[in-house]
Protein backbone atom coordinates (compact mmCIF):
# COMPACT_ATOMS: atom_id res chain seq x y z
CA UNK A 1 0.00 0.00 0.00
CA UNK A 2 2.71 2.47 0.87
CA UNK A 3 4.68 1.78 -2.46
CA UNK A 4 3.25 1.08 -5.32
CA UNK A 5 5.18 3.18 -8.27
CA UNK A 6 2.90 1.33 -10.88
CA UNK A 7 0.09 3.27 -9.86
CA UNK A 8 1.06 6.38 -8.48
CA UNK A 9 0.74 8.37 -11.43
CA UNK A 10 -2.91 7.38 -11.88
CA UNK A 11 -3.62 7.82 -8.38
CA UNK A 12 -2.64 11.45 -8.82
CA UNK A 13 -3.85 12.23 -11.81
CA UNK A 14 -7.26 11.00 -10.70
CA UNK A 15 -9.80 12.73 -8.42
CA UNK A 16 -12.08 9.89 -6.63
CA UNK A 17 -15.86 9.13 -6.94
CA UNK A 18 -16.86 8.45 -3.50
CA UNK A 19 -20.14 9.79 -3.08
CA UNK A 20 -22.36 6.98 -2.96
CA UNK A 21 -25.80 6.59 -2.34
CA UNK A 22 -25.08 5.76 1.46
CA UNK A 23 -22.89 8.54 1.94
CA UNK A 24 -25.52 11.29 0.36
CA UNK A 25 -27.99 10.23 2.82
CA UNK A 26 -25.36 11.09 6.33
CA UNK A 27 -27.38 9.06 8.27
CA UNK A 28 -25.55 7.77 11.22
CA UNK A 29 -23.68 4.31 11.48
CA UNK A 30 -23.84 2.01 14.29
CA UNK A 31 -20.68 -0.20 14.35
CA UNK A 32 -20.18 -2.53 17.35
CA UNK A 33 -22.79 -0.72 19.37
CA UNK A 34 -21.21 2.98 19.01
CA UNK A 35 -23.18 4.94 16.69
CA UNK A 36 -20.73 7.22 14.43
CA UNK A 37 -21.88 10.32 12.37
CA UNK A 38 -21.19 10.19 8.46
CA UNK A 39 -20.06 13.01 6.00
CA UNK A 40 -18.83 13.17 3.16
CA UNK A 41 -16.06 10.85 3.46
CA UNK A 42 -18.50 7.88 4.54
CA UNK A 43 -18.11 5.29 1.99
CA UNK A 44 -18.06 1.26 3.40
CA UNK A 45 -20.36 -0.54 1.83
CA UNK A 46 -22.67 -3.22 3.22
CA UNK A 47 -20.77 -6.11 2.07
CA UNK A 48 -17.75 -4.07 4.33
CA UNK A 49 -20.00 -3.97 6.86
CA UNK A 50 -20.95 -7.09 7.57
CA UNK A 51 -17.05 -7.79 7.94
CA UNK A 52 -16.76 -5.21 11.21
CA UNK A 53 -16.87 -6.65 13.96
CA UNK A 54 -18.47 -8.97 16.38
CA UNK A 55 -17.82 -10.85 12.61
CA UNK A 56 -15.46 -13.98 13.75
CA UNK A 57 -11.63 -13.42 13.87
CA UNK A 58 -10.06 -15.81 11.50
CA UNK A 59 -7.12 -16.23 12.98
CA UNK A 60 -8.58 -17.31 16.18
CA UNK A 61 -11.12 -19.97 14.94
CA UNK A 62 -10.99 -23.79 14.80
CA UNK A 63 -10.40 -24.87 11.07
CA UNK A 64 -8.36 -21.66 9.81
CA UNK A 65 -4.96 -21.56 8.45
CA UNK A 66 -4.31 -18.21 9.28
CA UNK A 67 -5.21 -19.95 13.20
CA UNK A 68 -2.23 -22.28 12.76
CA UNK A 69 -0.22 -19.98 10.96
CA UNK A 70 -0.38 -16.79 13.43
CA UNK A 71 -0.19 -20.02 16.38
CA UNK A 72 3.21 -20.95 14.28
CA UNK A 73 4.91 -17.73 14.42
CA UNK A 74 3.95 -16.93 18.06
CA UNK A 75 5.79 -20.15 18.77
CA UNK A 76 8.67 -19.14 16.54
CA UNK A 77 9.24 -16.11 18.24
CA UNK A 78 8.47 -17.65 21.64
CA UNK A 79 6.93 -16.28 24.82
CA UNK A 80 8.76 -13.08 25.28
CA UNK A 81 6.48 -11.76 22.79
CA UNK A 82 3.44 -10.92 24.54
CA UNK A 83 0.10 -12.10 21.93
CA UNK A 84 -2.55 -9.33 21.60
CA UNK A 85 -5.47 -9.67 20.12
CA UNK A 86 -6.49 -6.31 18.30
CA UNK A 87 -9.79 -3.85 19.50
CA UNK A 88 -12.25 -3.32 16.93
CA UNK A 89 -11.14 -2.12 13.50
CA UNK A 90 -12.89 0.97 13.82
CA UNK A 91 -10.20 3.06 14.39
CA UNK A 92 -9.36 7.42 14.31
CA UNK A 93 -7.34 8.76 11.54
CA UNK A 94 -5.08 10.00 13.95
CA UNK A 95 -3.82 6.48 15.01
CA UNK A 96 -4.00 4.77 11.81
CA UNK A 97 -1.85 7.62 10.10
CA UNK A 98 -1.23 10.94 11.60
CA UNK A 99 0.56 9.84 14.63
CA UNK A 100 2.65 7.36 12.34
CA UNK A 101 3.83 10.37 10.55
CA UNK A 102 1.90 9.76 7.08
CA UNK A 103 1.94 13.39 5.34
CA UNK A 104 -0.97 14.91 4.63
CA UNK A 105 -1.52 14.23 1.17
CA UNK A 106 -0.15 10.37 1.16
CA UNK A 107 -2.21 8.23 -1.32
CA UNK A 108 -3.21 5.78 1.24
CA UNK A 109 -5.58 8.52 3.34
CA UNK A 110 -7.94 9.03 0.02
CA UNK A 111 -11.22 7.21 0.10
CA UNK A 112 -10.49 5.54 -3.07
CA UNK A 113 -7.54 3.52 -0.76
CA UNK A 114 -9.38 3.34 2.82
CA UNK A 115 -12.44 2.88 4.20
CA UNK A 116 -13.77 5.91 6.03
CA UNK A 117 -16.48 6.03 8.70
CA UNK A 118 -16.12 9.82 8.50
CA UNK A 119 -13.25 12.42 8.07
CA UNK A 120 -11.78 11.43 11.76
CA UNK A 121 -12.91 7.67 11.41
CA UNK A 122 -11.66 4.78 9.49
CA UNK A 123 -11.33 1.31 9.03
CA UNK A 124 -7.77 0.54 10.22
CA UNK A 125 -5.33 -0.27 6.79
CA UNK A 126 -2.76 -2.20 8.81
CA UNK A 127 -2.08 -3.32 12.37
CA UNK A 128 0.33 -0.11 12.87
CA UNK A 129 -2.78 1.69 13.26
CA UNK A 130 -2.26 -0.11 17.17
CA UNK A 131 1.39 1.20 17.38
CA UNK A 132 0.96 4.22 19.73
CA UNK A 133 -1.75 2.91 21.75
CA UNK A 134 0.08 -0.47 22.91
CA UNK A 135 3.16 1.50 23.10
CA UNK A 136 1.53 3.84 25.36
CA UNK A 137 0.03 0.70 27.62
CA UNK A 138 3.58 -0.06 28.28
CA UNK A 139 3.96 -3.01 26.48
CA UNK A 140 7.64 -3.09 25.41
CA UNK A 141 7.44 -6.94 23.36
CA UNK A 142 4.20 -7.94 21.30
CA UNK A 143 2.76 -9.33 18.46
CA UNK A 144 -0.71 -8.04 17.36
CA UNK A 145 -3.01 -9.90 15.08
CA UNK A 146 -6.21 -8.09 13.39
CA UNK A 147 -7.87 -7.71 10.07
CA UNK A 148 -7.19 -4.73 8.11
CA UNK A 149 -9.47 -3.13 5.35
CA UNK A 150 -8.45 -1.78 1.68
CA UNK A 151 -10.13 -0.82 -1.26
CA UNK A 152 -8.11 -2.45 -3.77
CA UNK A 153 -8.07 -4.69 -6.91
CA UNK A 154 -9.93 -7.93 -7.11
CA UNK A 155 -8.04 -11.40 -7.89
CA UNK A 156 -7.03 -14.74 -6.43
CA UNK A 157 -4.35 -12.59 -3.98
CA UNK A 158 -6.68 -9.43 -3.01
CA UNK A 159 -9.67 -9.25 -1.02
CA UNK A 160 -10.81 -6.03 0.56
CA UNK A 161 -10.29 -7.43 4.26
CA UNK A 162 -7.39 -9.61 5.01
CA UNK A 163 -5.10 -9.96 8.21
CA UNK A 164 -1.75 -8.51 9.40
CA UNK A 165 0.28 -9.58 12.47
CA UNK A 166 2.40 -6.54 13.29
CA UNK A 167 5.06 -7.25 15.58
CA UNK A 168 7.94 -4.83 18.08
CA UNK A 169 10.30 -4.99 20.60
CA UNK A 170 11.80 -1.67 22.16
CA UNK A 171 14.34 -1.51 25.08
CA UNK A 172 15.87 0.62 26.93
CA UNK A 173 20.03 1.81 27.15
CA UNK A 174 20.96 -0.88 29.57
CA UNK A 175 20.09 -3.77 27.36
CA UNK A 176 22.44 -1.83 24.54
CA UNK A 177 24.80 -1.89 26.50
CA UNK A 178 28.28 -4.10 25.19
CA UNK A 179 27.44 -7.97 26.63
CA UNK A 180 23.82 -6.56 27.40
CA UNK A 181 20.80 -8.73 27.02
CA UNK A 182 20.32 -7.11 23.29
CA UNK A 183 23.74 -8.19 21.87
CA UNK A 184 23.61 -11.58 23.68
CA UNK A 185 20.16 -12.60 21.71
CA UNK A 186 21.49 -10.95 18.69
CA UNK A 187 24.40 -13.52 18.87
CA UNK A 188 22.56 -17.26 20.01
CA UNK A 189 20.31 -16.11 16.98
CA UNK A 190 23.17 -15.86 14.38
CA UNK A 191 24.35 -19.08 15.53
CA UNK A 192 21.56 -21.12 14.97
CA UNK A 193 21.06 -19.16 11.25
CA UNK A 194 24.87 -19.91 10.56
CA UNK A 195 23.95 -23.08 10.91
CA UNK A 196 20.25 -22.83 9.04
CA UNK A 197 20.33 -23.73 4.80
CA UNK A 198 19.58 -20.31 4.12
CA UNK A 199 20.92 -17.74 1.72
CA UNK A 200 20.10 -14.43 3.44
CA UNK A 201 20.96 -11.53 0.53
CA UNK A 202 21.88 -8.30 2.71
CA UNK A 203 23.42 -5.86 0.66
CA UNK A 204 20.53 -2.38 1.62
CA UNK A 205 22.76 0.34 1.30
CA UNK A 206 21.39 2.19 4.81
CA UNK A 207 20.89 5.66 2.37
CA UNK A 208 18.14 3.78 0.40
CA UNK A 209 16.75 2.62 3.37
CA UNK A 210 15.83 5.96 4.79
CA UNK A 211 19.26 6.09 6.91
CA UNK A 212 19.37 6.43 10.30
CA UNK A 213 17.58 8.99 12.31
CA UNK A 214 18.97 12.51 13.49
CA UNK A 215 18.11 11.75 17.27
CA UNK A 216 19.56 7.99 16.89
CA UNK A 217 22.64 9.55 15.13
CA UNK A 218 23.47 11.77 18.03
CA UNK A 219 22.61 10.30 21.14
CA UNK A 220 22.28 6.51 20.28
CA UNK A 221 24.20 5.34 17.45
CA UNK A 222 25.15 1.71 18.72
CA UNK A 223 21.44 1.15 20.03
CA UNK A 224 19.93 1.79 16.71
CA UNK A 225 22.79 -0.18 14.61
CA UNK A 226 22.25 -2.74 17.52
CA UNK A 227 18.32 -2.63 16.93
CA UNK A 228 19.16 -3.21 13.23
CA UNK A 229 20.91 -6.55 13.84
CA UNK A 230 18.32 -8.06 16.27
CA UNK A 231 15.44 -7.13 14.00
CA UNK A 232 17.67 -8.85 10.89
CA UNK A 233 18.42 -12.04 13.18
CA UNK A 234 14.35 -12.16 14.21
CA UNK A 235 12.89 -12.08 10.74
CA UNK A 236 15.64 -14.36 9.17
CA UNK A 237 14.83 -16.71 12.20
CA UNK A 238 11.29 -16.33 11.67
CA UNK A 239 10.91 -16.95 8.00
CA UNK A 240 13.31 -19.47 7.92
CA UNK A 241 11.41 -21.44 10.56
CA UNK A 242 8.11 -20.78 8.47
CA UNK A 243 9.06 -21.87 4.80
CA UNK A 244 11.81 -24.07 5.79
CA UNK A 245 9.86 -27.28 6.45
CA UNK A 246 7.53 -27.00 3.39
CA UNK A 247 11.02 -25.78 0.93
CA UNK A 248 12.90 -29.09 1.88
CA UNK A 249 9.95 -30.96 1.00
CA UNK A 250 9.97 -29.14 -2.39
CA UNK A 251 13.38 -28.85 -3.36
CA UNK A 252 14.06 -32.39 -2.36
CA UNK A 253 16.70 -30.89 0.00
CA UNK A 254 18.60 -29.61 -2.65
CA UNK A 255 19.06 -25.96 -2.19
CA UNK A 256 19.49 -23.52 0.58
CA UNK A 257 16.21 -20.98 1.16
CA UNK A 258 16.77 -18.13 -0.37
CA UNK A 259 15.57 -14.83 1.63
CA UNK A 260 16.61 -10.82 0.41
CA UNK A 261 15.98 -7.52 2.28
CA UNK A 262 15.63 -4.69 0.32
CA UNK A 263 15.25 -0.74 1.27
CA UNK A 264 11.57 0.31 1.68
CA UNK A 265 9.99 3.55 2.85
CA UNK A 266 7.32 3.40 5.65
CA UNK A 267 6.77 6.98 7.33
CA UNK A 268 7.12 5.31 10.99
CA UNK A 269 10.26 3.73 10.49
CA UNK A 270 13.96 4.94 9.29
CA UNK A 271 16.16 2.70 8.27
CA UNK A 272 12.94 0.50 6.64
CA UNK A 273 13.33 -2.98 5.14
CA UNK A 274 11.13 -5.57 2.71
CA UNK A 275 11.74 -9.14 3.44
CA UNK A 276 11.14 -11.09 0.64
CA UNK A 277 11.08 -15.48 0.09
CA UNK A 278 12.38 -17.37 -3.28
CA UNK A 279 8.95 -19.30 -3.55
CA UNK A 280 7.17 -21.41 -6.24
CA UNK A 281 9.73 -19.45 -9.09
CA UNK A 282 8.99 -15.71 -8.00
CA UNK A 283 10.17 -13.73 -5.36
CA UNK A 284 7.42 -13.14 -2.61
CA UNK A 285 6.82 -10.18 -0.15
CA UNK A 286 6.42 -11.42 3.39
CA UNK A 287 6.77 -8.48 5.50
CA UNK A 288 7.62 -4.33 5.76
CA UNK A 289 9.93 -3.24 8.97
CA UNK A 290 12.49 -0.68 10.58
CA UNK A 291 13.69 1.20 13.28
CA UNK A 292 10.50 2.98 15.09
CA UNK A 293 10.26 6.61 14.63
CA UNK A 294 11.72 7.72 17.95
CA UNK A 295 9.21 10.88 17.96
CA UNK A 296 6.30 7.97 17.98
CA UNK A 297 8.03 6.30 21.20
CA UNK A 298 8.51 9.39 22.52
CA UNK A 299 5.22 10.45 22.37
CA UNK A 300 3.92 7.11 23.95
CA UNK A 301 5.67 7.91 27.17
CA UNK A 302 8.84 5.47 26.09
CA UNK A 303 11.49 8.59 25.26
CA UNK A 304 13.95 6.08 26.82
CA UNK A 305 13.79 3.11 24.04
CA UNK A 306 14.78 2.33 21.18
CA UNK A 307 13.73 -0.91 19.32
CA UNK A 308 11.85 -2.12 16.33
CA UNK A 309 8.57 -3.13 14.23
CA UNK A 310 7.23 -5.31 11.53
CA UNK A 311 3.85 -6.06 9.63
CA UNK A 312 3.10 -9.44 7.75
CA UNK A 313 0.83 -10.63 5.82
CA UNK A 314 -1.02 -13.69 7.01
CA UNK A 315 -3.39 -14.22 3.98
CA UNK A 316 -0.26 -14.36 1.27
CA UNK A 317 1.99 -16.67 3.92
CA UNK A 318 -0.61 -19.07 4.36
CA UNK A 319 -1.43 -19.21 0.67
CA UNK A 320 1.94 -20.43 -0.48
CA UNK A 321 2.22 -22.44 2.83
CA UNK A 322 -1.06 -24.50 2.22
CA UNK A 323 -0.90 -23.83 -1.62
CA UNK A 324 -3.94 -21.92 -0.99
CA UNK A 325 -5.15 -21.03 -4.64
CA UNK A 326 -7.78 -18.15 -3.74
CA UNK A 327 -8.04 -15.46 -1.22
CA UNK A 328 -11.65 -15.63 -0.49
CA UNK A 329 -11.00 -19.23 0.46
CA UNK A 330 -10.44 -18.35 4.02
CA UNK A 331 -13.74 -16.86 4.41
CA UNK A 332 -15.51 -20.01 3.09
CA UNK A 333 -18.20 -21.75 5.53
CA UNK A 334 -17.52 -24.87 3.34
CA UNK A 335 -16.20 -27.91 5.50
CA UNK A 336 -14.40 -29.10 3.04
CA UNK A 337 -12.27 -26.32 3.58
CA UNK A 338 -11.89 -25.99 7.46
CA UNK A 339 -11.97 -29.85 7.89
CA UNK A 340 -8.44 -29.72 6.25
CA UNK A 341 -7.31 -27.32 8.75
CA UNK A 342 -7.38 -28.95 12.44
CA UNK A 343 -4.62 -28.34 14.66
CA UNK A 344 -2.80 -31.69 15.09
CA UNK A 345 -2.39 -32.93 18.80
CA UNK A 346 1.01 -31.68 19.27
CA UNK A 347 0.49 -27.93 18.60
CA UNK A 348 3.52 -27.92 16.12
CA UNK A 349 2.46 -26.40 12.36
CA UNK A 350 1.82 -29.44 9.93
CA UNK A 351 3.15 -30.08 6.21
CA UNK A 352 -0.25 -29.91 4.81
CA UNK A 353 -1.33 -29.03 1.24
CA UNK A 354 -4.43 -28.03 0.65
CA UNK A 355 -7.27 -30.26 -1.48
CA UNK A 356 -9.29 -28.30 -4.09
CA UNK A 357 -12.34 -29.78 -3.62
CA UNK A 358 -13.85 -29.05 -7.41
CA UNK A 359 -12.81 -25.96 -9.78
CA UNK A 360 -16.25 -24.81 -11.21
CA UNK A 361 -16.43 -22.97 -14.19
CA UNK A 362 -15.85 -19.59 -14.76
CA UNK A 363 -18.63 -17.05 -16.31
CA UNK A 364 -17.08 -14.15 -17.68
CA UNK A 365 -18.53 -10.28 -18.57
CA UNK A 366 -17.40 -7.47 -19.89
CA UNK A 367 -17.96 -3.83 -19.09
CA UNK A 368 -17.34 -1.57 -21.51
CA UNK A 369 -17.50 2.26 -21.16
CA UNK A 370 -16.34 5.88 -21.64
CA UNK A 371 -14.41 7.29 -19.09
CA UNK A 372 -16.15 9.94 -16.89
CA UNK A 373 -13.97 13.33 -16.03
CA UNK A 374 -13.07 11.66 -12.96
CA UNK A 375 -12.79 7.69 -12.41
CA UNK A 376 -11.27 5.58 -9.84
CA UNK A 377 -10.60 1.76 -10.42
CA UNK A 378 -11.87 1.23 -7.01
CA UNK A 379 -14.82 2.44 -7.26
CA UNK A 380 -15.69 0.12 -9.81
CA UNK A 381 -14.34 -2.76 -7.92
CA UNK A 382 -16.09 -2.62 -5.14
CA UNK A 383 -19.28 -1.75 -6.71
CA UNK A 384 -18.80 -5.50 -8.71
CA UNK A 385 -17.87 -6.58 -5.41
CA UNK A 386 -20.82 -4.88 -3.22
CA UNK A 387 -23.01 -6.61 -5.59
CA UNK A 388 -21.38 -10.05 -6.20
CA UNK A 389 -19.83 -10.75 -2.68
CA UNK A 390 -17.46 -13.83 -2.74
CA UNK A 391 -18.75 -14.68 -6.57
CA UNK A 392 -16.48 -12.51 -8.10
CA UNK A 393 -13.12 -13.87 -8.94
CA UNK A 394 -11.53 -11.18 -10.40
CA UNK A 395 -11.56 -8.27 -12.56
CA UNK A 396 -9.35 -6.93 -15.25
CA UNK A 397 -8.88 -4.22 -17.40
CA UNK A 398 -8.55 -5.84 -20.87
CA UNK A 399 -8.84 -2.82 -23.53
CA UNK A 400 -7.90 0.82 -23.06
CA UNK A 401 -8.34 3.70 -25.84
CA UNK A 402 -8.59 7.37 -26.78
CA UNK A 403 -11.03 8.14 -29.49
CA UNK A 404 -8.97 9.79 -32.02
CA UNK A 405 -11.53 12.37 -32.51
CA UNK A 406 -13.40 13.00 -29.39
CA UNK A 407 -10.33 12.05 -27.25
CA UNK A 408 -12.43 10.43 -25.23
CA UNK A 409 -11.37 7.16 -23.49
CA UNK A 410 -12.70 3.78 -22.74
CA UNK A 411 -12.05 0.94 -21.06
CA UNK A 412 -13.26 -2.70 -20.80
CA UNK A 413 -13.26 -4.60 -18.11
CA UNK A 414 -13.92 -8.05 -17.75
CA UNK A 415 -15.57 -9.80 -14.54
CA UNK A 416 -15.50 -13.34 -13.77
CA UNK A 417 -17.82 -14.43 -11.76
CA UNK A 418 -17.35 -18.07 -10.11
CA UNK A 419 -18.64 -19.65 -6.91
CA UNK A 420 -16.17 -22.08 -4.71
CA UNK A 421 -18.43 -24.37 -4.09
CA UNK A 422 -21.07 -24.30 -6.64
CA UNK A 423 -22.04 -24.08 -10.07
CA UNK A 424 -23.07 -20.92 -10.62
CA UNK A 425 -26.82 -20.66 -13.06
CA UNK A 426 -26.42 -18.36 -16.04
CA UNK A 427 -29.65 -16.51 -14.95
CA UNK A 428 -27.95 -15.68 -11.79
CA UNK A 429 -25.04 -14.07 -13.13
CA UNK A 430 -26.89 -12.23 -15.73
CA UNK A 431 -29.16 -10.53 -12.77
CA UNK A 432 -25.60 -9.69 -10.92
CA UNK A 433 -23.82 -8.19 -14.22
CA UNK A 434 -27.37 -6.27 -14.57
CA UNK A 435 -26.99 -4.95 -10.83
CA UNK A 436 -23.37 -3.99 -11.27
CA UNK A 437 -23.96 -2.01 -14.26
CA UNK A 438 -27.04 -0.18 -12.83
CA UNK A 439 -25.21 0.56 -9.91
CA UNK A 440 -21.95 2.39 -12.18
CA UNK A 441 -24.68 3.92 -14.46
CA UNK A 442 -26.62 5.16 -11.04
CA UNK A 443 -23.65 6.02 -8.78
CA UNK A 444 -20.47 7.36 -10.98
CA UNK A 445 -22.41 8.23 -14.26
CA UNK A 446 -21.17 5.37 -16.11
CA UNK A 447 -21.52 5.65 -20.09
CA UNK A 448 -21.63 1.66 -20.45
CA UNK A 449 -21.03 1.31 -24.10
C1 LIG B 1 2.27 -2.10 6.05
O1 LIG B 1 1.08 -2.33 6.16
C2 LIG B 1 3.10 -1.58 7.21
N1 LIG B 1 2.21 -1.21 8.28
C3 LIG B 1 4.10 -2.66 7.65
C4 LIG B 1 5.07 -2.19 8.70
C5 LIG B 1 4.81 -2.38 10.05
C6 LIG B 1 6.27 -1.57 8.32
C7 LIG B 1 5.72 -1.95 11.02
C8 LIG B 1 7.17 -1.12 9.26
C9 LIG B 1 6.89 -1.33 10.62
P1 LIG B 1 2.40 -3.04 3.61
O2 LIG B 1 1.30 -2.24 3.07
O3 LIG B 1 3.56 -3.30 2.72
O4 LIG B 1 3.00 -2.37 4.93
O5 LIG B 1 1.81 -4.41 4.10
C10 LIG B 1 2.55 -5.29 4.91
C11 LIG B 1 2.35 -6.72 4.44
O6 LIG B 1 0.96 -7.01 4.35
C12 LIG B 1 2.88 -6.97 3.03
O7 LIG B 1 4.23 -7.27 3.06
C13 LIG B 1 2.03 -8.14 2.59
O8 LIG B 1 2.53 -9.35 3.12
C14 LIG B 1 0.71 -7.87 3.24
N2 LIG B 1 -0.23 -7.23 2.32
C15 LIG B 1 -0.23 -5.95 1.87
N3 LIG B 1 -1.25 -5.74 1.03
C16 LIG B 1 -1.94 -6.91 0.93
C17 LIG B 1 -3.12 -7.34 0.24
N4 LIG B 1 -3.82 -6.50 -0.53
N5 LIG B 1 -3.52 -8.61 0.38
C18 LIG B 1 -2.83 -9.46 1.18
N6 LIG B 1 -1.72 -9.12 1.86
C19 LIG B 1 -1.28 -7.88 1.75
MG1 LIG C 1 4.47 -3.48 0.94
Amino acid sequence: MWLRPACAVQRLAVRTLHVSASSTQRAPLTLNGIEHPTDDYTNIPASILRRVHPAPQLPYLDGQPLNLLRTEIERILGPKYESIRAPSPVVSTRLNFDELGFPEDHPGRRPSDTYFVNRGTCLRTHTSAHQMETFRANHLRWLLTADVFRRDEIDSSHYPVFHQMEGASVWDEAAFAPGGSVEKECEAMEAQLAQAQMEIADDVSLDEAGGWQPQHLAQSPRAAELTVRHLKATLNTLVYGLFQPRWAVESEGGEPLKVRWIPAFFPFTSPSFEVEVWFRGKWLEILGCGVVQQPILNRAGLADKVGWAFGLGLERIAMVLFSIPDIRLFWSEDRRFSSQFCRPADGTLPLMTFKPYSKYPPCYKDISFWLPGSFHENDLFETVRDCAGDLVEDVACIDQFVHPKTKRESRCYRVNYRSMDRNLENEHVNALHAAVLDRLRREFRLEIR
